[in-house]
């Protein structure tokens, strides 16, 4: 299915979809581990809770903007990149919480 899908509409989004790589950004002592983190367009950032107490994950950026929510200890939320560009990211909970996300073609 993959294959007509590749060889009918979209190639480009083909190729995205079969180099995707998944990142994981811990959300530790109140801080993004690690706060710097160069991906590619396409790629999945898998946000974590390692606090035993609730975070947010949100963005303002042009090249990327979110809000989760906030979850618990334990669970990750999930963030596709599409656009290349800069996405700062920060928790609302704790307005110290920064990091950055550079997306690359
Ligand atoms: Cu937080």
């Amino acid at each position: 299915m993959k294959i007509k899908y590749c060889l009918g509409v979209a190639l480009i989004a083909c190729a995205f979809d079969a180099s995707a790589a998944e990142y994981e950004i811990a959300q530790r002592n109140k801080a993004f581990a690690p706060v710097y983190l160069k991906i590619k367009v396409g790629d999945v950032v898998n946000f974590v809770n390692d606090d035993p107490f609730a975070h947010n994950v949100y963005s303002l950026s042009e090249t990327k903007s979110f809000d989760v929510g906030s979850y618990p200890k334990g669970q990750g939320k999930q963030i596709t990149f599409d656009k290349p560009g800069q996405v700062f990211v920060e928790c609302a909970i704790h307005p110290f919480m920064k990091m950055k996300i550079e997306v690359t073609q």
